[in-house]
């Protein structure tokens, strides 16, 4: 069967497509998990984001797709709804499949759409099972996972239990698959790599626990070492490690970044994303090690520098400094001490505008981001589909908005209790711009000639809505954040 995968086009602030462009680590693990006589093709729509609709008639055109496959996140779902209706138009009797956070956490949303089957969760058994059911011509009632249409219902199989990793039943990914080009980080070719899956904590904004429960699950070295060689091999220079919380067990992260040095693989540029406690604990000995194994970017969830926001997120265990078992306080400065005396850059995940949130505690959070943070990557609570955060918004009435397409994380789409969910977006907005250009210094001595071609694009998008007078401060500020959230709005409309 000719099956087509598409990744939804949609970005979000702190991730421009002059700048990012990354692969979906999704597809191309479904890619490598079907039955070897079908023919994939993985398009991530990020790489064509302003001609979306030419790159599908295209697609369809040229591939002939029996079966389309998308996968969407919550802010993506009206993109999501605009290329079924698409797919369906040019092609009547395709059949859609939709699968990711959002249609395994909201499925109610995609029934009412021109959608086939759901795959809830992990998805590369169940689909592999589903195109068998295809092309048998029965048996999907046998499927984990999946919801599908028969006449005006929809069926819901029991839940798939959480794959474990360990003992290979999931193949490696088919980047092969791939038939759009220009990835890129900061000028780097980049490519996603997993070696682990799940996470233990239950932080109230994160949708991994209602995804797959709390559980971890690790890739051999092996695999993980063959599947980074295949990245590098197919060009890639910068890999980002998508694992949920790679930092769970530090004992196997320091034994990944030795593999990685063993295996001469630290020529490469790496990005992980990593709890502030793991590298406050065990920076001393972990942080250079990183660094030898080639980190360069660590996304650190700070979440919150006060006390009560972080009980609310909760998220304060995993921002605990820990000595020989003891509680040391907050781990924050720590981490960033260590990954900074290690010449890493911190990318700071904070969250702000919590429901008790004032002017002040945001702006701590502001002032503390530009003090110790490279890049900022400040977002704003977003009530995600079942998430206990989303629950805990809506009892306190809360929740200003829901246009699911503005679900991005730098829309504020909740007030608190003291401010107005404009206000928070603007006293981020403000701040952040001046952050990132900061950082601008750092990208040039590392991709000088990316810099120098795409800087002026990047000032104009990190700047879109302000004018030479409202950067001399010669005009209003909130009138530049009214033309950009204008701006943004246009943004949103990919096909
Ligand atoms: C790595 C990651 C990123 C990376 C890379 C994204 C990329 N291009 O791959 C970066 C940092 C760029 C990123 C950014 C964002 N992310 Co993110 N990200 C993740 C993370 C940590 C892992 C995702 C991953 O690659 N997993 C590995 C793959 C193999 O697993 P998977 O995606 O779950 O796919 C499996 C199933 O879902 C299913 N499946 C998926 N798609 C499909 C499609 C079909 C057809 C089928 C059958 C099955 C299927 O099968 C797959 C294999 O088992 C998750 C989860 C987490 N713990 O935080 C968040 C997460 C996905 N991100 C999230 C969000 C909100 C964002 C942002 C909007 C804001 C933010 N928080 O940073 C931006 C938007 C990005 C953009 N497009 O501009 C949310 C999504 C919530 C939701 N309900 O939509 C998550 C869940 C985090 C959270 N807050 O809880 N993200
Ligand atoms: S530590 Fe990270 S992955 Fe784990 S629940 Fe919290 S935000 Fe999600």
């Amino acid at each position: 069967m000719n099956v087509l995968l598409l990744s939804m086009p949609d970005y979000f602030e702190h991730m421009p497509p002059v700048a990012v462009r990354m692969p979906n680590g999704a597809l191309t693990s479904l890619a490598g998990n079907v039955d070897d006589h079908h023919r994939v093709a993985v398009a991530d729509l990020i790489l064509s984001y302003r001609q979306v609709r030419e790159t599908i008639n295209g697609l369809i055109h040229d591939f002939d797709p029996e079966i389309v496959g998308l996968s969407v996140m919550t802010f993506q779902r009206q993109t999501a709804q605009h290329i079924i209706d698409l797919a369906r138009a040019l092609r009547p009797g395709v059949k859609i499949v939709v699968g990711g956070y959002d249609p395994s956490l909201a499925p109610d949303a995609y029934e009412g759409m021109a959608v086939d089957y759901i795959v809830r969760g992990e998805g590369e058994i169940t689909f592999r099972e589903l195109l068998r059911a295809l092309e048998r011509g029965g048996g999907w009632e046998n499927i984990c996972g999946l919801s599908r249409r028969e006449g005006n219902r929809w069926l819901h199989s029991p839940a798939r239990p959480v794959h474990r990793l360990e003992d290979d039943e999931i193949r490696p990914p088919n980047r092969g698959a791939r038939v759009l080009q220009g990835y890129t980080l900061l000028g780097r070719q980049v490519d996603v790599v997993e070696t682990s899956r799940g996470c233990t904590y239950d932080c109230s904004f994160c949708s991994i626990i209602e995804m797959r429960g709390r559980n971890f699950h690790t890739y051999s070295f092996e695999r993980v070492l063959r599947d980074i060689r295949d990245a590098r091999d197919r060009g890639a220079r910068t890999i980002f490690l998508v694992d949920d919380n790679i930092t769970l067990n530090v004992r196997r992260f320091e034994q990944l970044c030795h593999a990685i040095i063993e295996a001469r693989l630290n020529k490469l540029d790496y990005f992980v994303q990593a709890m502030t406690s793991s590298i406050a604990s065990h920076g001393e000995t972990l942080a250079p090690l990183m660094r030898r194994a080639g980190f360069r970017y660590v996304f650190l969830g700070i979440e919150n520098i006060l006390e009560g926001d972080l009980q609310f997120l909760r998220a304060a265990a995993k921002n605990r400094a820990r000595d020989n078992g003891k509680n040391n306080g907050n781990a924050t400065l720590k981490a960033i001490e260590y990954l900074h005396r290690n010449k890493m850059y911190v990318v700071g995940g904070l969250i702000v505008g919590n429901p008790d949130d004032t002017q002040q505690s945001i702006e701590a959070n502001l002032a503390f981001a530009r003090r110790y943070v490279d890049w900022p990557y400040i977002q704003h609570p977003t009530p995600y589909p079942r998430t206990p955060m989303t629950e805990h918004f809506r009892e306190r009435g809360l929740i200003t908005n829901e246009r699911h397409e503005e679900y991005d994380g730098t829309t504020a789409v909740v007030r608190t209790e003291h401010l107005t969910a404009e206000e928070i977006e603007y006293l981020r907005w403000k701040a952040e711009r001046w952050m990132k250009v900061r950082h601008m210094p750092a990208a040039f001595c590392h991709d000088p000639c990316f810099v120098v071609r795409h800087a002026p694009e990047m000032l104009a998008h990190t700047f879109r809505g302000c004018t030479l007078r409202s950067v001399l401060g010669l005009e209003d500020d909130r009138k530049a954040f009214g033309r950009y959230k204008i701006i943004r709005r246009r943004e949103r409309a990919y096909v």
